[in-house]
């Protein structure tokens, strides 16, 4: 599903592996703060990208939830990685004000570094026991949130891995796009 925002601006959403988006400049790890290779979407980047992209992480660990750091993409298919720190649901006083900040923080990353497209995964919504339906609501609207500030950025695409999530996040893009009048 694809939403034109502007003429020269794409947000979207897609069944998929955040791994395997080779037309997108930088991909989004859902992190821990050590930026060690984990489970996940972690495991999956770290997996691909070789061990050259823990090497690397290693310079910028430990980060706190809500930062992101970027590093090369390594034997990825994207040229660079955003590593950010998702809140614990469970433990986080502020969850949704940490999780808009990890999208907030990687959208500014990217876009200082002059890119066009940015893939995210549904952060925390895995190990990190964030409720798919809140978290597709705060990430969303933080994403909308920061478009007209974005000067190279002109692609977002969410890459969901299973059909729940996707169904989801597909229905609350366009229940905000229809509150705004969009088709
Ligand atoms: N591509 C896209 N999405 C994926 C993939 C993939 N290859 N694999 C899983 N997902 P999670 P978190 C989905 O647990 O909750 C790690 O160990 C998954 O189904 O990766 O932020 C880190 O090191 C879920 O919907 O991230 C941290 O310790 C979503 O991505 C911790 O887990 C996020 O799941 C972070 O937990």
């Amino acid at each position: 599903m694809k939403r034109q925002i502007k003429d020269d601006f794409v947000i979207e959403c897609v069944k998929g592996d955040i791994t395997g988006q080779p037309d997108i400049d930088v991909i989004v790890n859902a992190a821990n703060k050590l930026l060690a290779p984990g489970g996940g979407v972690a495991g999956a980047i770290h997996k691909k990208a070789g061990p050259l992209l823990y090497q690397e992480c290693k310079k910028y660990a430990p980060i706190e939830t809500g930062q992101a750091v970027i590093t090369k993409g390594y034997n990825l298919p994207n040229p660079f990685v955003i590593h950010t720190v998702g809140p614990v649901y469970s433990e986080e006083k502020s969850p949704a004000e940490k999780l808009a900040m990890c999208f907030k923080n990687s959208l500014k990353l990217a876009d200082e570094k002059g890119l066009k497209s940015i893939a995210f995964p549904a952060i925390s919504t895995g190990i990190f026991g964030y409720p798919v339906e809140e978290a597709a609501e705060v990430s969303i609207k933080a994403v909308i949130g920061m478009i007209p500030g974005l000067k190279s950025v002109k692609k977002i695409r969410f890459v969901l891995f299973d059909e729940n999530t996707f169904n989801v996040f597909h229905k609350k893009l366009r229940e905000i796009y229809e509150g705004k009048g969009n088709t």
